[in-house]
């Protein structure tokens, strides 16, 4: 089944079998690329979850390595969940959430110079318990760095009625921890439980990170915030990364503001990044399935992971992102569409066709004009999924994007929920940038990213433009077809043309 399977990605990362969940110790070392991953060869559901791991030399392609960690008698006999890869000293260790018992506490394990055998610590759980006094939500995952000789570690949690949390360790070895306290606290009764910035009863996979120059830690110089991303959570019915803006300083975090990480929400979940050797910070997400159960199981695989994406510090003080230019190796047959004036009213197939394509336009908006891009479309037209721009009729500085996902797919069992969000412009300006992969969708609008699933069933890959209202100066618009990474058995394509 897998084989001709027409929604599985072949220039995103998917697992060789079964299920794929969160990013997990995200790094470069010495040179190499490395993706671990939450994943269950046993089939396309979440049971059991080992460490996958995949290495890669310029984030394009992958190569599939031995699994990292596997259950075993003892603290993660029921799962080895989420966490992140440290270099103590030379030594590759991982801390991550051994899961026995039906809750999860840190454990640590130490890698081979290669990074391919891993060995857990005779002392595991590192941290017996949870902080005492406090009522949790749960406790899990990990975001672990040093300052000076001294390592801190973030665990995600939440405190029952109050809201989600990550608490603060301390620790000269990885392996004896100090609790310091809650580094930060939010407040789950602000907003609607509905909003797509609510920020939850549990913050999921918690990732620390400074922003422009300097580490974390150390005194901010110039143009640079820290930035703390997290996965809100609530009982599996809120799932989406947000991330404060902020100064992290001495055991605390002093929020400034609260963004909405990705437009897609759960389909970009529990996100983790590194900084890599040339000093970029890249982000790697969970693409999870907008499918039933049955079809995943059905499909024999489940979830993508995002192409890499670079994150810059925008002159607002928001993140921006854009994918690896490393991606652009992969770009064929080139085809331009002509710049033009699209008036109300137009509606136009571009020529360009595909269900694996990287499509980079440059576009202005009249105030309230809207502009309509079709993608996977069939040949009739039933289906289609469209990316929405607007401006709006007072010409304010923050349109919208939206994803209408309403007739991506005939199945009626698939999720269809529209994705929108904020789009800041000058001018009506907007480089838009989408990468399509069969299933896997990614859009960029001004660097605000929106990443969603969408399961087409008739074939077609109609790319067409609509203006509804107002008038679109198309400055320029440049389509590829995008070079497969793996093939339909899922084997990596060792020649790429
Ligand atoms: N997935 C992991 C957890 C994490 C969750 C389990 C987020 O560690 O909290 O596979 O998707």
């Amino acid at each position: 089944r897998a084989e001709a399977d027409p929604l599985r990605p072949r220039f995103h990362f998917v697992s060789p079998a079964g299920w794929l969940n969160d990013p997990n110790g995200v790094s470069q070392w010495n040179g190499t690329y490395h993706l671990f991953y939450q994943y269950n060869p046993e089939g396309a559901f979440h049971h059991r979850i080992q460490w996958g791991h995949a290495t890669s030399t310029d984030l394009v392609s992958w190569i599939d390595q031995p699994v990292a960690l596997e259950p075993s008698a003892g603290p993660d006999a029921e799962g080895c969940w989420s966490g992140v890869l440290v270099n103590d000293g030379g030594t590759p260790t991982l801390v991550y959430s051994g899961r026995s018992g039906g809750r999860e506490l840190p454990c640590v394990a130490t890698g081979t110079p290669d990074l391919l055998d891993w060995t857990k610590d005779p002392g595991n759980p590192v941290i017996g318990a949870p902080p005492t006094g406090v009522d949790i939500t749960a406790y899990r995952d990990h975001c672990v760095w040093q300052e000076g000789s001294t390592w801190r570690q973030l665990v995600g949690s939440g405190i029952r009625d109050v809201g989600g949390t990550a608490f603060l360790y301390e620790s000269s070895d990885l392996r004896s921890w100090d609790y310091i306290g809650p580094l930060f606290i939010g407040d789950a009764s602000h907003g609607d439980p509905g909003a797509p910035d609510w920020t939850g009863t549990m913050w999921e996979c918690v990732d620390l990170f400074r922003a422009g120059r300097g580490a974390l830690g150390s005194a901010h110089a110039g143009d640079s915030t820290d930035v703390l991303v997290f996965s809100a959570w609530n009982d599996g019915e809120t799932r989406h990364p947000l991330y404060w803006t902020g100064r992290y300083a001495g055991d605390t975090f002093e929020p400034e503001a609260l963004h909405r990480l990705d437009y897609g929400g759960r389909f970009f979940y529990a996100p983790q990044s590194f900084r890599d050797e040339s000093g970029r910070r890249i982000m790697f997400g969970w693409m999870q399935e907008g499918r039933s159960d049955a079809a995943m199981v059905e499909a024999g695989w489940s979830g993508v992971m995002s192409l890499p994406r670079v994150a810059t510090l925008a002159n607002d003080g928001t993140l921006e992102f854009a994918p690896v230019p490393e991606i652009e190796t992969l770009r064929r047959n080139h085809v331009s569409v002509p710049a033009q004036v699209l008036v109300a009213g137009t509606s136009m197939d571009t020529g360009v066709s595909g269900d694996q394509l990287d499509l980079e336009v440059e576009l202005q908006l009249s105030a309230g004009a809207e502009l309509r891009l079709g993608l996977l479309g069939c040949v009739d037209g039933a289906e289609e999924t469209v990316v929405i721009l607007g401006r709006s009729a007072d010409g304010s500085p923050t349109g919208m994007m939206h994803l209408d996902r309403t007739r991506s797919s005939l199945d009626p069992a698939v999720d269809k929920e529209e994705k929108s969000g904020p789009l800041p412009m000058t001018d009506g300006r907007v480089r838009l940038r989408v990468l399509v992969d069969r299933s896997a969708v990614e859009i960029f609008a001004n660097g605000k990213p929106l990443t969603a699933r969408v399961y087409p069933t008739q074939g077609g890959g109609r790319v067409t433009l609509a203006v509804a209202e107002g008038t679109v100066r198309l400055l320029s618009f440049e389509a590829w077809a995008m070079a497969a990474v793996f093939d339909d058995t899922r084997s990596l394509l060792t020649e790429r043309k």
